[in-house]
This record gives C-alpha cells, sequence and structure tokens, in this order.
C-alpha cells in the first residue's frame, strides 16, 4: 500500500467517524513517510474546502506520553473545520472514540520566518487561551505507535477557546484541570509542558520552519495537554480552566 492509499483511508476513517486498524500492523513507517501520510491526507481536507489555521503539539508532557506510550514529540495541523465555540456542542456520533483534553493556545501575531529563542517568543504572541482539545485517534481501540499517530494528524480532531487574553498573562506554573459536569477529573500544572508552555511555541515555529510552513499572523498554536485525556460521553459539559486565564466549555449532545 502506498503513502496515498494510507492517506485515503485515514481521511475516510475520519470523514466516515469508523475506526481502522494500525498502519504499523500491516506497513512500517518511517517518522518522515508518517508525516507525508499526513501532509496528503489534511490535503484533501484542504480540497475540501477546509483552510489551515495552525498548529498543534502533542506529547509535550510526561502525562501524555505515558498514557500513549510513545516518547516523542509530535506535531499536527488545526483546520477551521475543527473549531468549536466556547460553549458550543459536539454530537458524539460524529467522532469515533473522543476524548478531552485541557490545553493552553497561542495566537500568533507577526509570521515567524525564522527560529525563535524563549526571551523573544512573546513577541509574536497576541493573544493566550485556555483551550479544550478533542482528540479521536483514527485506530481501533486508541492504540497506536508514534508513526501511526503522525500519519493519523496526531488524533486532530476539535478544539474550543477560551477568551484570547493579553500576552502578559501568566502561563508558567499554573494549575489547569479538565472538568466534566463541574467536577474535576484531571488536573496538572502548566510546567509539565515541557518545563514551561513558551517552549511549546518555540518547538511549534521550529517544526513548523523545517517542515516548509512557517508560522503565520493569525495561527493558532495548541501546546499539547499537560494531564492524561479524557473519555467525553453524551449530556456532558467537558470544560477546561486554568488558573488566571478562565475556562472554556463545551456541550456533548
Ligand atoms: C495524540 C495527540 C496528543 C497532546 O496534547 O499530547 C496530544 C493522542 O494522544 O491521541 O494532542
Ligand atoms: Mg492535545
Amino acid at each position: 500500500m502506498n503513502l496515498n492509499q494510507i492517506a485515503s483511508i485515514l481521511d475516510g476513517a475520519a470523514l466516515h467517524a469508523k475506526a481502522t486498524q494500525q498502519v504499523s500492523h500491516f506497513r512500517q513507517l518511517s517518522l518522515d513517510e508518517a508525516y507525508a501520510i499526513q501532509s496528503i491526507s489534511i490535503g484533501r481536507r484542504y480540497e475540501r474546502g477546509e483552510k489551515k489555521l495552525g498548529l498543534k503539539l502533542g506529547f509535550t508532557s510526561k502525562a501524555k506520553m505515558e498514557q500513549m506510550g510513545v516518547h516523542d514529540m509530535i506535531w499536527g495541523r488545526l483546520t477551521d473545520q475543527m473549531k468549536y465555540q466556547d460553549n458550543g456542542e459536539l454530537i458524539l456520533g460524529e467522532f469515533i472514540h473522543p476524548r478531552a483534553e485541557p490545553e493552553i493556545a497561542f495566537k500568533i501575531s507577526k509570521d515567524i520566518p525564522e527560529m525563535i529563542s524563549l526571551e523573544e517568543a512573546s513577541k509574536f504572541v497576541d493573544g493566550l487561551a485556555v483551550a479544550i482539545e478533542i482528540i479521536d485517534s483514527r485506530f481501533e481501540n486508541f492504540k497506536f505507535s508514534l508513526e501511526d499517530v503522525v500519519a493519523d494528524n496526531c488524533s486532530s480532531t476539535g478544539f474550543c477557546l477560551g477568551e484570547w487574553l493579553p500576552v502578559n498573562t501568566n502561563i508558567k506554573d499554573i494549575g489547569i484541570e479538565l472538568l466534566i459536569d463541574d467536577e474535576i477529573i484531571q488536573s496538572g500544572n502548566s510546567n509539565a509542558i515541557l518545563g514551561n508552555p513558551w517552549e511549546s511555541l518555540v518547538a511549534a515555529a521550529r517544526l513548523a520552519i523545517s517542515n516548509g510552513e512557517p508560522l503565520k499572523s493569525g495561527d493558532i498554536v495548541l501546546a499539547g495537554a499537560a494531564t492524561s485525556a479524557v473519555y467525553i460521553k453524551a449530556n456532558q459539559t467537558i470544560s477546561a480552566k486554568a488558573v488566571g486565564l478562565g475556562k472554556c466549555s463545551l456541550r456533548v449532545k
């Protein structure tokens, strides 16, 4: 099976909310091939009219790496179709086995054509927000190798954002939580994200450049979850909260 065929299977699995078997069960992929599949598969979304909105990083915390049994940071693309309004509704039947995780989001204020340092990172950002990321692996039982999940656009499926706050809002060493029906289900600290969530932005800028798609003004970057992700069910209200960043919520139908 070639990379185009694998991309079609993964895109179809997402489109029809039907799980597929792990690619690594029938073909050994290199990481470069996995990113090539991601690129082809996201290209199909663009052909259907979706627009790129930014990037997400994954496995930037130990909690996530341990939960999923992988060992390296990954990145995927976000599109406009994945964005939900704060307090919006999410229809469970449109997903395979969705999970939610609390995140921190950056809004890019100017193009980042070159690698940036941690010290200068804030010059390229004009908004910080708490976020919920919805991940929905296209693989059966939410099980994958690192190459599988990269090919599957890092399980990217949806996200919602709280209010954008100014760039000098503190996001280091703050508590971040996932709540279901107002009960705290996961709680962590933002420093679990690469020691400092701003490091995620620096990494996203570098990865975007090395892939030939540098971050641009207006892009959104999700820093990666500080906690494990949680399966969501119908009739739940899912919220993410971070100290000083407020809250955002989604209602599951
Ligand atoms: C892959 C996506 C990981 C994160 O924040 O670490 C991710 C997955 O767990 O399915 O989004
Ligand atoms: Mg995530």
